[in-house]
């Protein structure tokens, strides 16, 4: 008997845990919604490094502006001065979030407070703010905010939670260089970074999104100091940057496109137009409009969002070159917005010519490489129903089958419609069947391999998640594949596993065999997280990969190759 009560409780136990659970991930999807449609969001930089903007004592500073008084060195009591030049007049909140708007932005980012501690906001807890401190004497944070919610865009406010250059105890980077920055970290916390944190969580009505950046120093224990707070915001969308092991609602890959997307995760790319986030007036690097729109493109078709940087004036004006960047973004996506918002990730592993997102029967290849033939591979065994290019809907496209590689084609125009990202609809019946990669079911011999669970038959698994890794002491490694008969090949994939900022790199040599000798198609150095190369078609039964890593075994997450699409 007691065995059946004990039976019975873990069962409905059980049903309760799992009920409390599908409520849990229903809440979190409610949450994330609108965040996982909006795929498009403008970051913004702005504080008293915007003054210097780049320049200290004469001197050009390098690194991005934001972080000048760190780079510099600059003593506080020469750089607090600077806000006594940080006089915003020209700031127009209304017509910053319409110009976002037009440019297909669906929320704003904003620094409330970056590393040098300023508050852009009316802080009760430090005089270091701009209504204290500088001539402007208004919350800069408060109008913004306003604007958004007129205009139906989604407000966040980046927090530094755990750097701060300005006030005793304060964390920084490379260690503190003025005495007065000296203190303890936890009743910095407790004094100015909580309560300000409760300041704007408060102050304006709920917001969207609070991220948090550099978790230097925060411990398991530091970071739980905000959660009380955070609890009572339950809507309220925060990143992985808090510290002490909290995971956040999205990860955060900064100013790159991870190759394989983060799976199970919510993710965000954030990234420069050129290569500083607070204002340089000297910055003139800057990515131009066709790389920023097929960024966007990359990244939603992993599944990801994109946050893309302004660094406004100390007078409180957006750089030109960022307004027009953002106008040809809003131009590309006003034609193609259906490809953009509200899709999910790619089908495919890899499309040689471009991108592809997708919308329930409908996926949007997105063209970069336009076909000099015309003819548009699909990769994919399902009928095809419908395609047309979404710049032009009422006008189908024929489509036929190529069934030695299990494609469909569709037979573009001659004349490239549009020369960065030309998107061709496809309606499809079913769900999408992809067909095999040429590779797949075929293992690589190896040179070495670490051990079994990093082994050869990682490679070529189509599997971006395991990894192959040879020796500990090999530095040339080489990996061959038998296709057991002639093949056509044009594109290789690379995917490696680290993070750009590990500074890993691999130099890669694709080559093929024609009788004794191999031949090379492709040398690419990789900078971590791999590449893809098209080439003219090589038609060959052998191919193989030598993978030179100066530093450390080489090591890849994926090997692939394909033909003409
Ligand atoms: O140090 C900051 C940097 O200034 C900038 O704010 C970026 C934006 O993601 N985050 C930090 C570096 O990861």
């Amino acid at each position: 008997m007691k065995k059946i009560i004990v039976q019975i409780v873990s069962i409905v136990l059980a049903i309760s845990c799992a009920h409390a659970q599908s409520n849990d991930s229903t809440a979190e999807a409610n949450k994330m919604k609108w965040w996982k449609d909006a795929k498009f969001g403008m970051f913004i930089h702005w504080g008293v490094y915007s003054v210097l903007a780049g320049t200290y004592e004469g001197k050009r500073i390098p690194g991005p502006g934001e972080w000048i008084m760190n780079t510099a060195k600059i003593p506080i009591d020469k750089y607090k001065p600077y806000a006594k030049q940080f006089n915003p007049v020209k700031y127009d909140p209304e017509a910053w979030v319409k110009m976002a708007k037009d440019a297909g932005v669906k929320y704003i980012v904003i620094t409330s407070k970056h590393h040098d501690g300023f508050a852009l906001f009316d802080s009760k807890v430090t005089d270091w703010n701009i209504v204290d401190a500088t001539p402007y004497g208004k919350d800069l944070l408060k109008p913004l905010f306003a604007a958004c919610r007129k205009e139906g865009i989604k407000i966040g406010f980046y927090y530094s939670q755990a750097q701060d250059w300005n006030h005793p105890g304060g964390a920084a980077i490379n260690g503190h260089w003025d005495k007065a920055q000296d203190g303890g970290m936890d009743a910095y916390l407790d004094t100015i970074a909580v309560p300000q944190v409760k300041e704007i969580l408060s102050n304006y009505g709920d917001i969207d999104i609070l991220w948090w950046d550099t978790p230097e120093d925060m411990t398991k224990a530091r970071a739980e100091k905000f959660i009380p707070i955070l609890n009572q915001h339950p809507n309220l969308i925060t990143n992985n940057r808090l510290g002490g092991g909290f995971k956040g609602d999205t990860e955060t890959p900064e100013q790159f496109v991870p190759s394989t997307g983060f799976p199970g995760r919510n993710w965000e790319t954030c990234m420069t137009m050129n290569d500083t986030w607070g204002y340089k007036s000297y910055d003139t690097n800057w990515k131009s409009s066709k790389t920023l729109i097929r960024n966007l493109t990359e990244i939603v078709s992993k599944g990801g969002n994109f946050l893309l940087n302004v660094g406004p004036t100390a007078e409180g004006e957006i750089p030109q070159a960022s307004i027009e960047r953002l106008a040809a973004m809003g131009k590309w996506l006003h034609v193609n917005k259906e490809s953009i918002y509200g899709t999910t990730a790619s089908p495919f592993p890899y499309l040689s010519y471009g991108r592809c997102t997708r919308k329930g029967q409908k996926l949007y290849l997105h063209v970069f490489d336009y076909p000099s033939n015309g003819s548009l591979g699909v990769p994919m065994t399902n009928k095809i129903t419908k395609a047309y290019l979404l710049a032009d809907p009422m006008k189908p496209l024929l489509v036929t089958i190529r069934k030695e590689n299990k494609h469909s084609v569709i037979h573009l125009p001659k004349k490239v419609p549009d020369s960065i990202n030309t998107v061709v609809v496809v309606e499809f019946k079913g769900e999408p069947v992809v067909s095999p990669s040429p590779m797949e079911g075929i293992e690589a011999v190896v040179s070495s391999q670490n051990s079994a669970s990093e082994g050869a038959r990682n490679l070529t698994d189509g599997n971006r998640l395991t990894r192959w890794t040879s020796a500990n002491t090999e530095r040339n490694a080489t990996a061959t594949v038998d296709f057991k008969k002639p093949v056509v090949i044009s594109t290789v994939v690379f995917d490696e596993p680290w993070h750009p900022w590990n500074n890993k790199k691999q130099n890669l040599t694709l080559q093929y065999k024609t009788g004794t000798i191999w031949k090379t198609i492709v040398k690419k150095t990789t900078k971590g997280i791999g590449g893809k190369e098209n080439f003219k078609p090589v038609i060959a039964q052998y191919f193989r990969l030598l993978i030179e890593n100066k530093d450390e075994a080489p090591s890849l997450l994926e090997w692939q190759m394909y033909g003409p699409e």
